[in-house]
């Protein structure tokens, strides 16, 4: 019971901050910025703007730099007017599948998303509000391993050729890929 009332706890008040830190002015997005050159260590100390990929009518922010714990990935993106990502479909997988390739090349990574199953069994998307239909898991997940993970994770593994899902920690820091209709955010 204790333990339950800390997460409770902890997850008010990183919603109360992630309305506090949403109301800020976003940062808008520079479509000019090299990938390779957000990677290089001498931009890891400051916020840059964010090229942005484009799909349909959503636009994406691959968040190779900063890491942070769920709640903070997703105060990551509200300051960038964004959301955590939501993958709905085979469609939008593949594309970030796609895209990811040529931005990451061969390193391995781990995204944080909007998926979670916090408020009680079922997965959502926090970002929508809505359950979890199409599923790209990797094929023993998600199993809610020490009965303590309770964040969907998607982790890019170019070694394996694979982009597939996990439940994890939401604690552990992960990189965070961002999600937005707002194109007046995007300064082409
Ligand atoms: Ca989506
Ligand atoms: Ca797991």
């Amino acid at each position: 019971m204790l333990a339950r009332k800390t997460v409770g706890q902890i997850i008010a008040l990183h919603i109360i901050s992630v309305f506090l830190i949403s109301g800020k002015a976003a940062n808008c997005i520079n479509k000019t910025v090299d990938y390779k050159e957000l990677l290089k260590g001498s931009l890891k100390d400051t916020l840059p703007n964010i090229p942005l990929e484009k799909f349909g009518n959503k636009y994406y922010y691959f968040g190779a730099i900063y890491q942070g714990n769920f709640f903070q990935a997703m105060q990551y993106c509200h300051y960038h007017g964004m959301n955590p990502l939501s993958v709905e479909s085979v469609e939008e997988n593949n594309f970030l599948w796609e895209k990811l390739k040529p931005f990451l090349g061969a390193g391995e990574y781990h995204f944080w998303t909007s998926g979670t199953t916090l408020s009680d069994a079922h997965w959502v998307w926090l970002a929508t509000g809505r359950p979890i239909i199409y599923a790209n898991w990797f094929p023993t997940q998600p199993d809610n391993a020490g009965n303590n993970e309770k964040c969907l994770e998607v982790r890019y593994v170019p070694a394996s050729k694979t982009m597939m899902w996990n439940d994890h920690v939401c604690t552990v820091p992960k990189h965070v890929i961002c999600e937005s209709s707002q194109a007046s955010c995007v300064s082409s």
